[in-house]
């Protein structure tokens, strides 16, 4: 479209929404318009065609906010953006009006974004299935050191929701429940088509909450879709997840055999027309309840097992045993109690299939687990990363492996280039456009065209000047969202996402407490620093709490030390989210990856840092021994022990955190905590417990690599003031990030595990 017709269309959203031009509009009501207009293109493309059609199932997708994305994919982004600048208003500003759907925790929603990003635009056919929380994660407030969390509402009068009047019965024990079909178009870029993004909603939800998050976790008719992931900490909300767990798959379920039968095909050849994807195992019901359903219609359980396990495919995206999904069948019974004999079933065939208990389905105290479910009755299992899925063959799956070699498979993530990098770094990818043509959007696989043009003086001096402006533009964000002033020319070196031990902010916060002290000693840096940290903690998560509180101390700390000021700066950006994200990233210097080996399945945010020039400071740990790989020894800086190593460590629950904590290096970093500078800012309460973990227990040895973690780092800090030798780490990275397309991995899902056929 050309941008006077675009201007024209707007002209006419506005005049019959507010009575006024375009120009004469606020920003809100430019917002409300461009939205209207953006929303109505995107809803009146076709659905793609083909012979199978994908279904993926996810407890979480982490959208972000959608205006700028489905411009691009409608390819309407720079238009809209030269139409604005004529009028003196950016796509930002009106950005601010977009309320973010947080229907994520972190990694596991955000992919679950991108792929239906990459699926549509790959032109196939493949509609996410999901639940329409009325609150996504809480909004985290960083109050007297610490997170409080509050609602965070997101359903507003401009919501991307279509309220298709489709609704599904869905019977739970002693009750039944409408689920009620929303949904969200989601345009594919160059494919012309739109696929569809399904969430499920009770028919009467309840009313906000009068303060904070609390709700009647029993009062399931109402507030089964309230929040994502309610505490489960108690019996009542663990209760909670399995009744959303199995309305999402239930009227899921329900879909796809409605639309099997709209397009004329019989459930008997389900397999041949309908590819299910369980994202880990928040979904995995669905394998019982399809079960259920197509012997209700009169099909044989030996042939309903078979159509399901062809039909079926499972990913992986942990080893961290907590997080695995083990539920009482005492709570299915409660919740679906249709669903326990069908179980019972799966796990007896299981047990024929191998005589192995740790392979069984129930285990002996009447737990359900639910990824030995996926494992047996889905024909693919894969995990996220290259080593990730080493590591699930060789030792955490491995008599699965060992019973169903064929079945595993390995997915590298990837993510939208289109956010990631088109949308939220314009300015450098006008600077590649300019060196390599615009070819890379299409295929970003393309971006190692830009590998010349590392020995060309403009091109890197001109990239530095990329990242300054992102540093600037971020600068200005934190100075109007937080009041914070952060020191332009300092080096920015970032970590953001959530907070947990395995990811191991807590050595980052060893780092700075080093840091601190040497500066203090009277050793500063050539430059000053610029430390940001943004995570949001589980609210029932101690330890967690605890970490942020230490990283606020060490804020407090170093702000109000007027030696340390100017060279080493704490931020902890408020209420981490996507579009903070898309601020941080191009911004970045330094992209901290620096999770336990072995622990971090793959991380996302790795790759987006690395498409956006930031280097990498990270332990050989998922994707991160990908990108190692890519860009070579020069253009990374590793450090830590290897996955092999940590994984003898724990076989042999050989690790010791006292034996490093005596080492000169180590022990007064762990001691400072307790230190009546840091006990004056902060809470013992806190900061004791940390102490008494990080010495005596440090489950995710931070203690084993603080040391080399604390020496890769002053060799990146080193490496930084070499400008040009800085700017070519960067090109190389960019140029080598096209590996990390999420359009590459959808390919690679397609043509191994789902195989669509779109119709030519
Ligand atoms: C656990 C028990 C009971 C109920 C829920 C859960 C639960 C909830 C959320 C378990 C896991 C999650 C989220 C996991 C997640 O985000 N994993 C991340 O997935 C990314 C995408 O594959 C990877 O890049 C990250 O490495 C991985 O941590």
């Amino acid at each position: 479209m050309e941008i006077a017709e675009l201007k024209q269309q707007l002209a006419a959203v506005t005049a019959k929404a507010f009575d006024c031009a375009p120009d004469a509009c606020t920003d809100a009501q430019l917002y409300h318009a461009l939205q209207a207009l953006t929303r109505q293109l995107a809803e009146g493309r076709p659905a793609p065609q083909g012979e199978r059609k994908l279904y993926y199932f996810s407890a979480e997708f982490l959208m972000g906010k959608l205006l700028s994305n489905n411009l691009l994919a409608l390819g309407l982004f720079d238009q809209v953006r030269a139409l604005l600048d004529g009028m003196g208003r950016s796509l930002a500003a009106l950005e601010e009006y977009e309320p973010e759907p947080s229907l994520g925790n972190g990694g596991l929603g955000r992919l679950a974004a991108c792929f239906l990003d990459s699926i549509a635009a790959l032109g196939l056919p493949g509609d996410g299935v999901g639940l329409n929380y009325h609150y996504g994660l809480f909004r985290q407030k960083l109050a007297d050191r610490r997170q409080c969390e509050q609602p965070d509402p997101w359903l507003g009068p401009d919501s991307w929701l279509i309220a298709t009047g489709r609704r599904y019965a869905v019977p739970f024990g002693g009750f039944s429940l409408d689920a009620v079909l929303y949904d969200i178009a989601v345009p594919g870029a160059r494919s012309g088509i739109a696929n569809r993004l399904h969430l499920f909603d009770v028919a009467d939800p309840a009313q906000p909450p009068a303060h904070g998050i609390d709700f009647d976790k029993r009062d399931i008719p109402h507030c089964l879709t309230s929040f994502l992931y309610p505490d489960d900490s108690d019996y009542d909300g663990q209760l909670l997840r399995v009744y959303q767990q199995y309305f999402m798959v239930s009227a899921g379920a329900q879909l796809i055999l409605d639309e099997l039968a709209q397009r004329g095909y019989t459930p008997d050849t389900l397999s041949e027309h309908v590819a299910i994807q369980i994202n880990d195992t928040h979904p995995s019901m669905v394998i019982p309840e399809l079960i259920r359903l197509l012997t209700a219609g009169g099909m044989s359980m030996d042939d309903a097992v078979a159509q399901v396990e062809r039909t079926c495919a499972y990913t992986n995206h942990t080893i961290l045993a907590e997080a695995l999904e083990k539920w009482p069948l005492s709570y299915i019974e409660t919740v679906a109690p249709q669903l326990v004999p069908i179980i019972r079933q799966l796990d007896q065939r299981a047990r024929q299939r191998s005589a192995d208990s740790r392979v069984a389905i129930l285990d002996g105290e009447g737990r359900v687990h639910m990824a030995h479910m996926d494992i047996h009755y889905g024909h693919s299992v894969n995990g996220v990363a290259a080593l990730h899925t080493e590591i699930l063959k060789n030792s955490e799956l491995k008599p699965f492996y060992d019973l169903y070699p064929a079945k595993f498979n390995n997915k590298t993530n990837g993510v939208t280039f289109r956010r990631w990098l088109e949308a939220c770094d314009p300015a450098l990818s006008d600077w590649i456009t300019a060196r390599i043509g615009p070819d890379w959007k299409r295929d970003a696989a393309g971006l190692e065209k830009l590998l010349p043009f590392a020995d060309d003086p403009d091109s890197l001096a001109s990239l530095l000047e990329v990242k300054q402006q992102n540093k600037r533009r971020l600068a200005a964000l934190l100075r109007s969202r937080q009041g914070v002033e952060v020191d332009e020319t300092s080096i920015f070196d970032i970590q953001v996402k959530r907070l947990h031990e395995y990811k191991r902010q807590q050595m980052n916060a060893l780092w700075v407490i080093y840091k601190y002290c040497q500066i203090k000693g009277g050793h500063r840096p050539p430059r000053p620093i610029t430390v940001v940290f943004g995570a949001k903690a589980a609210p029932a998560y101690t330890m967690a709490k605890n970490i942020i509180h230490l990283i606020l101390c060490l804020q407090q700390l170093t702000e109000s030390d007027p030696d340390v000021r100017p060279w080493l700066h704490v931020v902890m950006v408020e209420n981490y989210n996507v579009s903070w994200a898309e601020a941080l990233i191009p911004a970045c210097d330094i992209s901290e990856q620096i999770s336990l080996a072995s622990k971090e399945a793959s991380g996302t945010s790795n790759m987006k840092f690395m498409a956006n020039g930031a280097v990498t400071l990270g332990t050989m740990d998922g994707a991160n021994v990908e990108i190692a790989g890519l860009v070579g020894p020069d253009n990374i800086f590793t450090f830590g022990a290897s996955s092999d190593e940590v994984i003898s460590l724990y076989a042999q629950n050989a690790y010791r955190p006292l034996d490093h904590y005596h080492r000169p290096g180590v022990e007064y970093l762990v001691d400072f905590l307790l230190t009546p500078q840091m006990l004056a800012i902060g809470d013992a309460s806190m900061l004791w417990p940390l102490w008494n973990d990080m010495k005596y227990k440090d489950w995710f040895m931070a203690l084993l690599d603080v040391e080399s973690y604390i020496a890769a780092k002053e060799r990146a800090l080193a490496a930084y003031e070499d400008r040009a030798a800085w700017a070519k780490k960067m090109l190389v990275n960019i140029a080598k990030s096209g590996y990390f397309s999420s359009d590459r991995t959808i390919a690679q899902y397609d043509a191994d595990i789902w195989r669509l056929r779109p119709a030519e």
